[in-house]
């Protein structure tokens, strides 16, 4: 479909039309052509989008990953020498002890919960830090084991609960390291053989003192020394985290404090233990390894100039952030979106929506329809092409999950009638249009074997793909699971840096223009998700576990709401830096004082959000905003 300048409705359009008009947006400046994904699309289309733009000399990658784990994608690497998950599958059955930090697992990973109870079984313990109390993970029914759900109400999950301040995650780990340090529990040993700069962050964290280290994080001596003696007292201790970790203006320090605090307890490096990261979209991580990121590797961009025949002088390139500025400056011309909703995953909707706006061409390529569609409208002309998903494409594909696996899907079938075509025919057209036979044959390239062996040829991790392809087997990306303390760094060690504490602002009323003589509370906002949607995808109204029966409601505790002088399920407005929400209900729940929870996209009107200066991305978890009854 296609919606005009001036007009009100998308009509029809043929495929020839789209391709035509295509070859026009793709022949602007390469700095004002911009592509945009989100983690659900296939290997082979990945590795098409980012070879397209690079071919175009377009470096302006965007990634739902730029709002999501990339904050763990650069401190893992930093320390690390790798990005991703450094414990395998079989590794986490090996665990004694999961600290699960700022995860709603339940909703968003309920096949790691299986993972979870079973280690519960074995004896083994775990931490969970999180300023909600998420019902399932303190017991939760999984299908797996149906008597225990029938019997018992489901099984019991977290051992020890921790609610500290929003943000203050990193001031609580390094809490953490200095009781590890206290308790005789720190492998001084270890950290001498198989790290560097331990001596500062050790110093560092006995330097501070124990008052600045509970107020900062809101946490008691005692639970953080509990916490200290569960992993001290375990043989193999997992480190995990989502979006509670990421989503903060320090983010990639508060990933930082992780690593830091499994090398100083000495897990990391060995099977059963170590630092993983829970993936957001299936494929996610996939879009990393095929180089749909503005931080392409030296390695990766040699590959692709020896592959292109020509040097790869690349812009600096647009990160999700990045691009919606640039747009709002007037700085793009083209935004092809490979899925995803660019509008609506971005705080401030309102200046989503103007910068959008002045963008000339948007094509958002989609399975299912999305408020970007109806939100996110382009200057002259927005294109909504309709893809099969990756199980119905003509064509075998692969993906890899969050715990390195790659796997194969195979040819599949769609029940819709209609004209869909595939992520991968599609880019292949355009790149062809654009670029003819030259330096590589882009019109073979809708035959996704030679996509692989273009693939295992340039990604150096892929490199058996094409043998295992043909066995027609899922496999490892081995050399991203340690299971000895020798890490992909130049030295080969851990490289530890301090990390400083979080300074955080408590919200206060004066920052916001209110009406006079109202009741009114300032508190600090963190989005997340339901337990019925996926991201911008709202599935049911209502979340059951959090007694949320709407998409219009603000969880609070039940001390704010009466210091404030609400009461339950009154409705109140909800104000922030941008924006403000009416007629939201108020329900009481198992949060933190001062901390308030609201459903995401519903809530990205009302803010801007800082950025992490190490990562760009957008803190959504703490927001400062006003509740207000009028
Ligand atoms: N069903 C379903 N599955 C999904 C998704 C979905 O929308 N629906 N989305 C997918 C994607 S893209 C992603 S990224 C993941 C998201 O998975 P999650 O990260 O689990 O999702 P969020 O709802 O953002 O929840 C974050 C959790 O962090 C807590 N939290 C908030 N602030 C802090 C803090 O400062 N510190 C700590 N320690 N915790 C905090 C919140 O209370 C919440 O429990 O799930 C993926 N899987
Ligand atoms: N306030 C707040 N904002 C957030 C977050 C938060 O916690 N709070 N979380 C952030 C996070 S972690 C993320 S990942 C982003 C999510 O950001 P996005 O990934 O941009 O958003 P989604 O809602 O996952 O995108 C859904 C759309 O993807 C399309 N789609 C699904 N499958 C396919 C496919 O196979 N191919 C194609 N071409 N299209 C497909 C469908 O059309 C669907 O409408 O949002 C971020 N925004
Ligand atoms: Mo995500």
């Amino acid at each position: 479909m296609i919606l005009r300048e001036g007009s009100q409705h998308y009509e029809k359009i043929s495929w020839d039309d789209v391709f035509k008009i295509a070859e026009t947006a793709f022949s602007q400046q390469p700095d004002r052509i911009a592509s945009y994904s989100s983690g659900r699309s296939s290997n082979e289309a990945a590795y098409l989008l980012q070879l397209m733009m690079r071919a175009m000399g377009s470096n302006n990658l965007a990634d739902c990953s730029d709002l999501c784990h990339v904050p763990s994608t650069v401190g893992l690497k930093e320390i690390f020498g790798s990005g991703t998950s450094m414990v395998s599958l079989e590794g986490l059955k090996k665990a004694d002890c999961v600290v699960l930090v700022g995860s709603n697992a339940p909703a968003n990973h309920p096949r790691l919960m299986n993972e979870l109870i079973q280690l519960r079984d074995r004896g083994g313990r775990i931490i969970i830090i999180n300023p909600q109390i998420e019902i399932g993970l303190v017991k939760f029914s999984s299908p797996a084991f149906p008597i225990k759900s029938l019997l018992k109400g489901g099984s019991q999950v977290s051992s020890l609960y921790l609610q500290p301040i929003p943000g203050s995650d990193a001031a609580l780990f390094i809490a953490i390291q200095k009781s590890l340090l206290e308790q005789n529990f720190a492998k001084l040993d270890y950290l001498k053989n198989y790290t560097e700069g331990w001596e500062e962050v050790i110093s560092f964290a006995q330097n501070t003192n124990w008052e600045r280290l509970t107020e900062t994080c809101g946490l008691s001596h005692e639970e953080i020394e509990e916490v200290a003696y569960t992993i001290g007292t375990s043989q193999n201790v997992v480190f995990s985290w989502a979006m509670g970790i990421t989503q903060h203006k320090n983010g990639t320090d508060n990933v930082r404090a992780i690593a830091n605090t499994a090398l100083i307890a000495g897990q990391a490096g060995r099977e059963g233990a170590g630092t993983m990261p829970i993936r957001g979209h299936s494929n996610v991580q996939g879009f990393g390894s095929m180089g749909v990121t503005t931080r392409l590797s030296d390695d990766l961009k040699q590959a692709l100039e020896k592959l292109l025949g020509q040097s790869l002088t690349l812009n600096e390139g647009y990160d999700a952030r990045g691009l919606m500025e640039a747009a709002d400056t007037g700085k793009i011309d083209t935004l092809f979106c490979l899925g995803g909703n660019f509008y609506a995953a971005n705080p401030d909707l309102l200046q989503a929506e103007r910068a959008l706006g002045q963008i000339e061409t948007i094509f958002y390529v989609a399975t299912k329809p999305n408020l970007g569609h109806f939100h996110g409208l382009g200057h002259k002309q927005t294109l909504v092409l309709p893809v099969f998903n990756r199980f119905e494409n003509p064509h075998k594909t692969t993906t890899e999950s969050g715990n390195n696996y790659v796997r194969l899907n195979n040819i599949g079938k769609t029940h819709l009638k209609g004209d869909l075509i595939s992520e991968v025919a599609l880019i292949v057209e355009i790149a062809h249009r654009i670029h003819g036979e030259k330096p590589i044959a882009w019109g073979q390239l809708n035959n996704t074997d030679y996509v692989r062996s273009l693939i295992s040829e340039t990604i150096s991790d892929y490199k058996d793909l094409t043998t295992k392809d043909k066995e027609s087997k899922e496999f490892l990306i081995e050399n991203r699971i340690f299971t000895e303390p020798k890490f992909p760094t130049d030295s080969g060690r851990a490289q530890m840096s301090v990390v400083p504490l979080p300074v955080l602002k408590t919200p206060e009323l004066s920052l916001f223009k209110l009406p006079e003589n109202v009741k009114a509370i300032a508190v600090i906002l963190g989005s997340g998700r339901s337990y019925a949607q996926h991201n911008t995808v709202v599935y049911r109204e209502a979340d059951k576990y959090r007694n949320m029966p709407h998409r219009h409601c603000i969880l609070l505790n039940s001390a704010d709401i009466k210091k404030a002088g609400f009461i339950p399920h009154q409705r109140v407005t909800v104000q922030g830096d941008r924006h403000h929400l009416e007629n939201i209900e108020i329900i009481p729940g198992a949060i933190r004082e001062g901390v308030a929870f609201m459903f995401y996209p519903e809530a990205n009107c009302l803010f801007s959000a800082t950025t992490d200066p190490d990562s760009s991305i957008p803190a959504f978890k703490r927001v400062p905003i006003a509740i207000y009854a009028p």
